[in-house]
């Protein structure tokens, strides 16, 4: 590593020097991500010995949506409510993992200006058989008039109110990538200094992809618009051979996506008719980041970020990707 030929930017300096364009700014913000990518590496630390340690398998207790928690999702939820919570500005945590949210109730105070809801490990389900999974992350700033005690509040607003968001996949390697609204940056962390640092800056969804990521095995129970538009795709509609992809881990499907371009998406389904994906910590973050980077998301019937939620848990259809492949949706959708 020279340090003439290619500056090391880490996300900590990244998120400080985007800070200084904002006189004024106090830098709780970036206090705040710091949380996040504590807990991450703890994380990322302990996925990397599963196999070697006593975390693999069932916790035996359920979650919120009913799921069997894994040692893991356990681990993962708290590290992230421990490493947040030390952070004065942080008002409300939301989680996956539990059914309230966790007001830091030290934290009542003037200083409580976010709101983080996260989804700790998302698509641990794979993790027992060694494939990729992620962390997911969206933060609000409190709103106006809200008591501080009514926590549930601070998250029922529309995605585009969302001041930033991100996600970690933990994969071959592992990658922070977030957004505060001005463009969507990536980040690798590298093992030998413990630092993530600035991999992928300014990333841009191609404009059209050559993949499509779905659970076709659900195909016969996807409305009808979804499955003209799918058989669309494979008979070469849009003048491109696609392949599929899919992982069954929302975090890298998507990245994957990001990077390469094409569609991910959860239709509807006769298990799922709302979809199943979570509206506040699934989609709302994966939704800003493909927009910011040139992608487009939507529900099918509006677009992700200005769905305004009833519940913390509340689950949505999701469709994102690049604008090529999510006109032509939109399309068949509009059509029926
Ligand atoms: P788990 O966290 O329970 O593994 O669920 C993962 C997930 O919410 C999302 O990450 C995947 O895209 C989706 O579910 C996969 O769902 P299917 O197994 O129904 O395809």
């Amino acid at each position: 590593m020279t340090f003439k030929s290619k500056p090391v930017v880490t996300v900590q300096q990244h998120i400080l020097q985007e800070q200084m364009r904002f006189p004024g700014a106090s830098g709780e913000f970036s206090w705040l991500l710091s949380g996040i990518t504590l807990a991450t590496k703890l994380i990322q630390a302990r996925i990397r010995r599963a196999g070697l340690s006593d975390i693999l398998g069932e916790h035996g207790d359920t979650n919120v949506q009913g799921e069997m928690q894994q040692k893991l999702d356990v681990y993962a939820d708290e590290a992230l409510v421990h490493s947040l919570g030390t952070r004065s500005s942080v008002g409300v945590l939301a989680s996956e993992e539990n059914e309230h949210p966790v007001i830091l109730q030290q934290h009542i105070s003037e200083d409580a200006k976010y709101a983080v809801i996260f989804d700790p490990l998302d698509g641990s389900s794979n993790i027992d058989v060694n494939v990729s999974v992620g962390t997911t992350f969206s933060i609000f700033r409190k709103p106006d008039g809200v008591q501080s005690g009514d926590a549930s509040s601070w998250f029922l607003q529309p995605g585009h109110k969302q001041i930033a968001a991100g996600y970690v996949v933990y994969g071959s390697s592992t990658i922070l990538v977030y957004t505060a609204g001005r463009g969507v940056h990536g980040f690798t962390l590298d093992p030998a200094i413990g630092a993530y640092v600035l991999s992928h800056e300014n990333i841009r969804m191609p404009n059209q992809g050559s993949y499509y990521s779905v659970n076709e095995a659900n195909s016969e129970s996807f409305p009808e618009a979804y499955r003209t538009y799918l058989d669309g795709l494979r008979k070469g509609k849009l003048n491109k051979t696609y392949s599929t992809r899919y992982i069954g881990s929302m975090v890298p499907d998507f990245h994957r996506t990001l990077l390469k371009g094409g569609i991910f998406l959860y239709p509807p389904t006769k298990k799922f008719p709302d979809g199943k994906l979570r509206l506040l910590y699934e989609a709302n973050p994966v939704a800003f980041i493909a927009e910011q980077a040139g992608g487009l998301a939507t529900n099918g019937k509006q677009r992700i970020l200005d769905i305004y939620p009833e519940s913390i848990h509340q689950r949505t259809c999701l469709a994102v990707g690049s604008k090529v492949e999510m006109e032509e949706l939109m399309r068949c959708v509009v059509e029926g």
